[in-house]
């Protein structure tokens, strides 16, 4: 460090002194010498301002300014998509205005979200807790996909469901409010990836669980891996009019223990199917320590895995006939009775399989192998008459019949190295995110061929066209969901944003319109509808409870404010209007129980209040008319001053209060 200093200190060392005052003398004196007798006009120094002269400034080409002007959004202007993303980790949702590419809004969901107050309140931190497996703690979500709710195989804008892949948890969102309704969870599988994808009709929310377990959460020796080790898929049952899944309508199938990929729900002609891919059928499970291999190598030996068919609409039938074992609270059909029944289908899928995607028209089914070059395309009606024969290349180890892969497919697209997820568009194309390539190929589903491939910055995932898993994909837009944003943007550090990279594909050839650094998560899917299909309200009648999905009966009428003093505890009935909260002190004796019921009076849209008091950790989001319960024990004595925690009016400093909380015994 002293010797940095002494070598920069250079004004220190007389030598240095020396040089550096002739070098000023010869500066001025050549300063003094170039003086004319009148000055000269200083150069104009204007920055750029035309269009022409920006271009030059900031070298930029046409297409540039083509992109620029295809996503820039004067104020007002409002989207024209909506896309609602992932936000992985971070086990919220991220809803982004497209072709605009802001950020709209956070959704919390399986994670705490304290602007919200989600989490806070009695309904919603119940909705949290009761999530949570195994009595457990769990303060964060690993979210994946999120899926849109359908009518007949396309969005309908009423519903979104979400998955937390860690946690197998899936989650209602109401999309009259954005609100997360209802989280189911199940101790059935340990994890799950194949989620959330939805039937043509929202009949059943799929949920597939990925890395094998037994059955229930019970403990196996690892040994016993092929025997007793397995996946699962579930079919919640979702209730449109009471806009929840029903838990007890909800059923299970025992799969064996490959590990289970992603998943897709047939429409129009597959209909009543469902598609899983898998990987690792040679049911390897790592153990390098113990002189296996590790489960990277040792799950890619063969060839092929398995893309599962599954019957879910006999299914049904089945579980009504009762033919099923309850575990976990679910009816599960084992694996012997899918076999027996009909059930479950295999087909052999390129080298670890990922996506599987269903084209528009319902026929044809695709899936891509991570470590291979193709996306395979399999017929639907192709693989009904193979079933229907009994036409079949033997069965695995657990007796579910394999169809043969060459009479099972149309054809393979030779997409690129590492090809994964597929979107669809308006005029027969597919679009293939392409991982190692780092890109988006297009491709003919006529001929199969790739006619172009766009490069993405870098290591493309998911990517998400507008309705492009849907029976009518619009084309327009799509999104390239990178892993590696890498060269992009301006540093952060060691941990890099994810790089959504907007690209046009309305055009004969694609164009990349807008990079869209991602700061949270690692969000994984995304999808995009036309935003004038979302019928979203802004405010609530007042005293709704979101959660509850109705008047609380806690609800606070103004002019009826008030604190009750009862066995159980203090009953305090709060109103919040433009700027004050009614009752504004509240007078306790420390250990008090207290009930605080919160009702927003205010009918004016984005007349938010946000309510605190300090040393509790309690928070509530306070939209127009909605009410909130939070219930807490004053065990902190002290003066706990409450205010109002969004900036609503001028007077929004003055909306506060206190909670007195009186010593035991008083001091
Ligand atoms: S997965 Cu992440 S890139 Cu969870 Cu759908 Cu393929
Ligand atoms: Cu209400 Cu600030």
């Amino acid at each position: 460090m002293e010797r940095l200093d002494e070598d920069h200190r250079w004004w220190t060392g007389s030598r240095r002194t020396v040089v550096a005052l002739v070098v000023l003398f010869v500066v001025g004196a050549v300063v003094i010498a170039g003086c004319p007798d009148e000055p000269t006009e200083p150069e104009e120094v204007r920055p750029a301002r035309t269009v022409p002269e920006l271009m030059e400034a900031r070298g930029l080409s046409e297409a540039d300014v083509q992109a620029a002007l295809m996503t820039y959004h004067p104020s007002g202007m409002q989207d024209e998509f909506v896309m609602f993303a992932s936000g992985g980790q971070a086990g919220n949702l991220i809803v982004i205005g497209v072709p605009s590419m802001r950020i709209l809004r956070y959704v919390g969901v399986f994670t705490p979200e304290p602007w919200q107050g989600y989490g806070y309140d009695d309904d919603t931190a119940a909705m949290l807790a009761e999530s949570q497996r195994f009595d457990g703690d769990i303060s964060w979500g690993d979210m994946h996909h999120p899926a849109l709710s359908k009518t007949d195989g396309d969005y309908d804008g009423e519903y979104l469901f979400v998955n937390d892949k860690a946690n197998p948890r899936v989650a209602v969102i109401d999309l009259s409010d954005l609100v997360t309704k209802q989280i189911v969870s199940t101790e059935l599988i340990q994890s799950e990836h194949g989620s959330t994808f939805v039937t043509p009709n929202t009949e059943y929310v799929i949920q597939s669980a990925q890395y094998p377990a037994p059955l229930g959460g019970v403990f196996a020796p690892i040994e016993e891996y092929d025997e007793l080790y397995r996946g699962a898929v579930i079919f919640w049952r979702f209730d449109r009019e009471a806009g929840r899944i029903d838990e007890e309508a909800s059923f299970a199938i025992e799969l064996p223990p490959y590990m289970q990929d992603l998943a897709a729900a047939g429409w129009l002609e597959s209909e009543g199917w469902a598609f899983i891919n898998s990987f690792n059928t040679e049911r390897a499970y790592g153990g390098i320590q113990e002189g296996n291999p590790p489960l990277e190598s040792g799950s890619a030996q063969f060839d092929t895995d398995f893309l599962h068919l599954v019957d879910w609409r006999s299914a049904e039938q089945v579980v009504a006939d009762g033919n099923t074992t309850t575990i976990s609270d679910l009816p599960v059909i084992s694996l012997e009775t899918a076999v027996e029944e009909g059930l479950l289908y295999f087909v052999p899928a390129s080298k670890s399989p990922h996506g599987v995607d269903i084209t528009p028209d319902g026929s044809e089914i695709v899936v891509s192998g991570k470590l291979d070059t193709h996306a395979t395309v399999y017929s639907f009606s192709q693989m009904m008459a193979l079933i229907e024969e009994g036409e079949f290349d033997g069965v695995d180890d657990y007796g579910v019949p394999i169809l043969p892969m060459e009479q099972a497919m149309r054809g393979q697209a030779e997409i690129g190295l590492g090809p994964l997820h597929t979107q669809f568009d308006n005029r027969g194309y597919a679009y293939t995110s392409v991982y190692i390539e780092s890109v988006i190929a297009k491709w003919s589903l006529e001929t199969l061929e790739v006619v172009e491939k766009l490069p993405v910055h870098y290591n493309v995932g998911h990517l998400s066209a507008v309705g492009g898993d849907t029976v009518n994909p619009r084309g327009r837009f799509l999104v390239s969901m990178n892993k590696w944003a890498l060269d992009r943007f301006t540093s952060t550090g060691p941990l890099f944003p994810q790089n959504f990279q907007l690209i046009d594909i309305s055009g004969d050839s694609m164009q990349l319109l807008y990079d869209m650094p991602l700061p949270l998560g690692e969000p994984h899917y995304a999808q995009m509808i036309e935003a004038d299909l979302l019928d979203l309200d802004t405010i609530y009648p007042i005293g709704y409870n979101p959660i509850q999905g109705e008047i609380d009966e806690n609800a606070v009428e103004p002019g009826d404010e008030r604190i009750e003093r009862r066995d159980d505890g203090v009953h305090v009935y709060m109103t919040a209007i433009r700027s004050h909260f009614n009752p504004d002190i509240v007078r306790l004796q420390e250990g008090d129980t207290v009930h605080l019921y919160l009702t927003s009076v205010e009918q004016a849209e984005d007349a938010i209040h946000g309510f605190t008091i300090g040393g509790y950790d309690i928070h509530v989001s306070l939209e127009p008319g909605k009410h909130a319960n939070v219930t807490f024990v004053a065990d902190k004595p002290g003066v706990w001053p409450m205010y109002c925690t969004e900036f609503c009016s001028a007077l929004h400093l003055e909306m506060a209060g206190y909670f007195l909380v009186e010593p035991q015994g008083g001091e």
